[in-house]
């Protein structure tokens, strides 16, 4: 990006999160996201969602959020999928697990495919204004929200973040990675998905 706003880089957003997540989160991850979280190690109770149709990872965390209420379930999307699918967050609110984290890494563009700015940033849009999802979270109904932008504060802060009352919405300011390829997928989706239903719930076939 060539924006004057500060940024943290995308891999110590994703390190910070890797550091703090407790064993029995499951955190899924998507496009960008989930490429930075394979390099640190899924764990497994982790869905890297790739490939994916952009935007339903909030939507499978609020099902995972629902269905296992006593697991935290974190979620890390970019803004282009968040912006696909906006309704996903009126959905997480109106259902309201405080078991679910949705973090959002705001690079501005669609990375994955060649950073193209997205309708949200200020490059994509006509009034040059960048969208407020800080505002537009709270606006929602999310119980808590946090906005970082400098890893360090992130790093210091994710403990209390992680255990706020959700459902939660954490807007991360991220620089985009230059050159970045898309995720490469670890495996089918329909058996990794259907892998992560046995961990979650030991006893089923
Ligand atoms: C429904 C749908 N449309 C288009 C794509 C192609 N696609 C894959 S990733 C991506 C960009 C994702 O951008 P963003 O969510 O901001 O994540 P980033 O790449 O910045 O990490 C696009 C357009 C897709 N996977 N699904």
């Amino acid at each position: 990006m060539s924006d004057a706003k500060e940024r943290m880089p995308l891999h110590d957003a994703l390190l910070a999160l890797h550091t703090a997540r407790r064993e029995d989160d499951v955190v899924i991850t998507s496009m960008g996201a989930a490429r930075e979280w394979m390099t640190l190690g899924a764990q497994s109770l982790d869905l890297p969602l790739v490939p994916s149709s952009m935007g339903t990872a909030p939507a499978i965390g609020l099902g995972v959020a629902l269905a296992q209420p006593r697991r935290r379930v974190i979620v890390v999307n970019g803004d282009g999928a968040m912006l696909m699918h906006l309704g996903s967050m009126v959905t997480i609110t109106a259902a309201a697990p405080a078991n679910l984290v949705l973090i959002l890494a705001d690079n501005e563009v669609y990375e994955v495919t060649g950073a193209q700015p997205t309708p949200g940033s200020a490059a994509g849009r006509a009034d040059g204004a960048s969208l407020d999802f800080e505002a537009m979270a709270r606006a929602c109904g999310f119980r808590s929200v946090f906005h970082f932008s400098n890893a360090v504060q992130w790093a210091q802060q994710i403990e209390r973040v992680l255990s706020a009352t959700g459902p939660t919405f954490v807007l991360l300011d991220v620089s985009s990675v230059p050159g970045s390829v898309g995720p490469r997928s670890p495996g089918p989706a329909a058996a990794r998905a259907r892998e992560l239903r046995r961990n979650l719930t030991p006893g089923i076939a």
